[in-house]
């Protein structure tokens, strides 16, 4: 007598559980996680925006800025998410939870972090696209969003991809702290 609801509840939860699959299936793909950040300068001055884009081969980011001295500009992200004028050594080194040394051009690099130089043009404005392979926004071993978080920070020169710990890029020109949505 006891079995017996038993065996009627079995077929059940193996019927709700095929609907679930079939409904997974059906549905649209979950939004992809995103983190974004307002970019401004030491005075507090706005100098544009980051956007990062989890993808199946790691993060897109997408950095728009402006008001910056024309010329190439260092854009890493930063292991911190704190942006403390006026020189934003707040942020901390790079993001390098993989334990490399800096640089793309580095046989010891490279940080997740790094990324390729922006191009400021004469109005002040630069972009800079690049995918961080394997890279999580909150998920897996390395999470961009761990506890302390993680900043975009954009260089008062050039990223030479070989100087350990930084690049040479000399100092902190701007700074957005990176949350998520
Ligand atoms: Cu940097």
């Amino acid at each position: 007598m006891k079995i017996q609801p038993f065996l009627a509840v079995l077929p059940l939860g193996l019927a709700l559980s095929a609907c679930a699959t079939t409904s997974e299936m059906a549905a649209p793909p979950a939004e992809a996680p995103t983190a974004r950040a307002s970019l401004a300068a030491g005075d507090g001055s706005a100098r544009g925006g980051a956007t990062v884009t989890e993808a199946a081969d790691g993060l897109h980011v997408l950095v728009k800025a402006q008001g910056l001295t024309p010329g190439l500009h260092a854009v890493h992200i930063h292991t911190t998410g704190t942006c403390t004028g006026p020189d934003f050594t707040s942020a901390g080194g790079h993001w390098n939870p993989t334990g490399r040394q800096h640089g793309k051009d580095n046989p010891q690099g490279q940080h997740m972090g790094d990324m390729p130089n922006m191009i400021a043009g004469s109005d002040g404005t630069g972009e800079m696209e690049y995918v961080v392979p394997g890279g999580k926004i909150m998920t897996g071993a390395t999470p961009l969003l761990d506890t302390d978080g993680a900043a975009i920070v954009i260089h008062a020169k050039a990223d030479d991809n070989m100087s350990d710990p930084a690049g040479n890029a000399g100092s902190r020109v701007a700074c957005g702290v990176l949350a998520a949505g």
